[in-house]
């Protein structure tokens, strides 16, 4: 068994847990935060068996899009100064990371 993890845009979030529940996968949700953005993101949780990780891979990258965000300079260097500079940061469509289950677990 594999456990996908895969850190999604919000705005993608709703679209890919439908997909993938459509396709009988089981999916848990979590609210989660960039490290280096500071703002919200979705983690999805997926097990499924080895020869399903290709199919799932698959439904993410059907699913979610490049996107442009801004961020101030200031806002990276955690001060409260108006006077950051505007950047453009590239995110997604996902991150993903694909786990080996050695044990799974309900009771
Ligand atoms: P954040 O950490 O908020 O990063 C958002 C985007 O900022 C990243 O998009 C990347 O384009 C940019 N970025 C991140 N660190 C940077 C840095 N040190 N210098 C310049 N630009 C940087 P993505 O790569 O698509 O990542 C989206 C989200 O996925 C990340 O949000 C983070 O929550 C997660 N993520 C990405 N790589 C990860 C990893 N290796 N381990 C854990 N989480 C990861």
């Amino acid at each position: 068994m594999k456990m996908i993890v895969a850190i999604v845009h919000d705005d993608d979030a709703h679209e890919l847990m439908k997909s993938l529940t459509d396709s009988d996968f089981r999916v848990t949700k979590l609210a989660t935060t960039g490290g280096f953005l500071r703002s919200g993101n979705t983690t999805l949780i997926i097990g499924v068996q080895k020869d399903k990780v290709d199919q799932v891979i698959k439904i993410i990258e059907d699913t979610c899009c490049i996107r442009t965000e801004i961020m101030t300079t200031s806002s990276m260097m955690g001060d409260n100064s108006v006077m950051g500079l505007p950047i453009e940061i590239t995110v997604g469509g996902a991150t993903v990371f694909v786990l080996d289950v050695e044990q799974n677990f309900k009771f």
